[in-house]
């Protein structure tokens, strides 16, 4: 590209683009608007808002990808790191190094997240496992992996954290919309495929029926939601779901085994 010698420049000219003039064809915009008006804030009362979205999504990862990640930790980066994880100040800036070397541009997509994990875990159904995990490591929901992010889910299901941490952390990847709560659903959905992910993965659970242990960790599931309350409970709240866990030899053994096991 051209343009890369200039990345500043290029990004102006993709805020000053002629969208807007393509939506003022389009008739019905209101001339009063001021022409610092947000995409979002002019599409809101249009009813192609949901293209404009879009389009305003895509012009932000454009952006991103013309923003280069400092080549190195600042202190206090490398402070925070130290408290959210169980890594050392040399390990942080090893892993950091090591990010940098896979993605230069200083985050991980969803696409190069499912290349790394499948050539890690290259039997069993990693894509859909791997969707799952993304969505765990991506605290901020920006769809995109930092540095950070990745450390601290690295440190979270890293041996050295404790099951009670294990737990905290998984709950996101059972958390399917991300509203805080479970439901059943999502909790049937997940854990059927971390049972077969897991099979696959394991040589301990190869000569196990996989049928009857996913029905198994259903069933255990399921009566995690049925022993909180004698109402009929349907959502789980992330303290309930590490209680049940911890109560359930069999599931806090799959999601969270122990360091000594
Ligand atoms: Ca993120």
């Amino acid at each position: 590209m051209a343009e890369r010698s200039s990345p500043q420049s290029s990004t102006e000219s993709l805020n000053s683009s002629p969208l807007p003039k393509s939506r003022q064809s389009n008739s019905t915009i209101d001339s009063r608007r001021s022409s610092s008006s947000t995409l979002s804030s002019i599409s809101s009362d249009r009813k192609h808002s949901g293209l404009f979205d879009k389009i305003e999504t895509n012009f932000q990862k454009v952006k991103r990808r013309f923003s280069h990640a400092p080549k190195q930790l600042s202190e206090k980066e490398i402070e925070i790191l130290l408290k959210t994880t169980n890594f050392s100040s040399e390990d942080i800036v090893t892993w950091h190094g090591k990010f940098l070397n896979d993605c230069p541009h200083g985050y991980m997509t969803r696409k190069e997240f499912l290349k790394i994990y499948k050539s890690l875990c290259p039997t069993g159904n990693a894509d859909t496992f791997a969707g799952h995990i993304f969505r765990a490591f991506d605290l901020d929901r920006s769809n995109t992996i930092e540095f950070r992010e990745f450390l601290i889910g690295l440190s979270m299901t890293s041996s050295a954290s404790s099951p009670t941490t294990k737990l905290e952390w998984i709950f996101h990847v059972f958390d399917i919309d991300g509203n805080g709560l479970l439901t059943r659903d999502e909790c049937l959905e997940v854990i059927n495929i971390i049972v077969r992910f897991n099979q696959n993965q394991s040589s301990d659970l190869e000569s196990s029926d996989p049928e009857q242990l996913v029905a198994s960790a259903k069933h255990s599931m399921m009566r995690m939601f049925d022993n909180i309350s004698s109402d009929r409970c349907n959502t789980l709240s992330m303290a309930q779901f590490i209680e049940g866990c911890q109560k359930d030899e069999f599931i806090s053994q799959l999601l969270a085994p122990s360091s000594g096991n």
